[in-house]
């Protein structure tokens, strides 16, 4: 079948839509007819050229929500008609890190998924006979795509597609970094670095959760409104203050209980470290950094009680979580309308990465 969709031709280059070629769901495959897709700055970073496994020709995209068109033999958990969410990070329930209580990072298709191929290492997707790689294992910036089962939650049909994408990603990372990888304990403090898409979730799950205090940094004013109403409590603007760190340990007598990165720069990286309480503070890193890229900080500030961890899509398992996370929409328990700033057709996708580039949009969501 032709599939409407914005490709990445190369790096450091607008998407361009085209009409792409999508062969049939094969074995354990669903083909999914997607909704809407919101733009998540991980996109505009594998576009970037800064993602060591970026691959091009692409069809980028990994927060969509849409309809279950056609199955492949072998598919038993969903049908035709049913409305899923894609998962950058599948759940297939045998594999090692699947059974292990301690992580969300399926293994069973990874290296395929890396690779910008079906797990039988080819792809769906072709252009004038020539192959386009599929991103993320979910490449929701094309109307139809195919994904191995495993990488579907099936969710509640009433719940908005335009609204759920956004699960797909920043929402469940954000609120996930917070309950699911660090468990934030009711009253503790919190540092969030960041109050874009991602970051305005953490703040959002902080006082889920029950922080007392959550301080939020960033170089751009425009997002304290919208991070207030999430219940950020205090503002830093690194360019105000002379030094971050100092000014954050000062503020909270003495540092935050968590802090999290989510921007993807390293120097940020430690700071939210650094900021972190002697003694217990723990640090989570969320943003992405492109390749090459490292973290440092003295060994003294481990050794002297903080600790440094990361999340991948909020440590949430896919299929079990996602879920449950739209129940909380849907049951007014968490807001994302107020974060998705813009919607556009697919045709102006490139306005979403400008959006995004020029701090205007928290998320803009692409309607099909
Ligand atoms: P975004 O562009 O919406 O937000 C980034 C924010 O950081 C902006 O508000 C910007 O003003 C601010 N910022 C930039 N540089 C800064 C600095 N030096 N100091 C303070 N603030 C600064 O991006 P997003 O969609 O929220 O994504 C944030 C990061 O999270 C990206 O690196 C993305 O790749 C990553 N990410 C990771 C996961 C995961 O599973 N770990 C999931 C989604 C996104
Ligand atoms: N390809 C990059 C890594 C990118 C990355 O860390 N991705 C996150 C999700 S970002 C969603 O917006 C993730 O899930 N990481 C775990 C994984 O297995 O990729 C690189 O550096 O190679
Ligand atoms: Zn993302």
């Amino acid at each position: 079948m032709k599939t409407r969709a914005a490709v990445a031709f190369e790096a450091g280059k607008p998407l361009q839509v085209a009409d792409v070629d999508l062969s049939g769901p094969r074995e354990g495959e669903v083909l999914v007819e997607i909704k809407a897709t919101g733009v998540c700055h991980t996109d505009a970073f594998t576009l970037s050229g800064d993602d060591p496994e970026g691959a091009f020709p692409a069809i980028l995209g990994h927060e969509g929500a849409g309809v279950v068109v056609d199955v492949g033999p072998g598919v038993k958990s969903v049908k035709p008609g049913d409305h899923v969410i894609p998962l950058y990070t599948p759940e297939c329930r045998e594999c090692d890190y699947c059974l292990h209580p301690k992580t969300n990072l399926c293994q069973s298709i990874r290296s395929t998924q890396g690779q910008g191929v079906m797990p039988d290492g080819t792809s769906r997707f072709t252009l004038d006979g020539k192959p386009i790689l599929h991103y993320m294992g979910c490449s929701t910036f094309s109307n139809y795509t195919v994904l191995p089962e495993i990488a579907l939650a099936k969710v509640r049909e009433d719940a908005p597609f335009d609204k759920i994408c956004y699960i797909g990603c920043g929402v469940t990372t954000g609120i996930g970094a917070v309950a699911f990888t660090m468990k934030v304990e009711p009253g503790s403090t919190v540092a969030v670095f960041g109050l874009g898409g991602i970051g305005l979730n953490v703040i959002q799950g902080a006082k889920m959760v029950g922080a007392s205090r959550i301080i939020g940094i960033d170089l751009n004013p425009s997002k304290v409104a919208l991070a207030k109403q999430f219940g950020m409590t205090d503002f830093v603007n690194p360019k105000e203050v002379e030094n971050v760190v100092d000014h954050i340990i000062q503020l909270t007598g003495g540092g935050v209980d968590y802090s999290f990165e989510c921007i993807g720069n390293v120097n940020v990286m430690r700071q939210a470290l650094e900021c972190a309480h002697k003694g217990w503070g723990q640090s989570c890193i969320v943003g992405v950094a492109g390749a090459g890229q490292e973290i440092s900080t003295r060994p003294f500030q481990l050794v002297t009680g903080r600790s440094w961890k990361g999340t991948a899509f909020g440590g949430a398992r896919g299929r079990t979580d996602v879920p449950k996370i739209v129940d909380w929409y849907m049951e007014g328990r968490i807001n994302i309308d107020d974060l998705i700033t813009h919607t556009m057709p697919l045709d102006d996708i490139n306005k979403a990465f400008d959006l995004m580039h020029s701090g205007e949009s928290i998320r803009s969501v692409v309607l099909y």
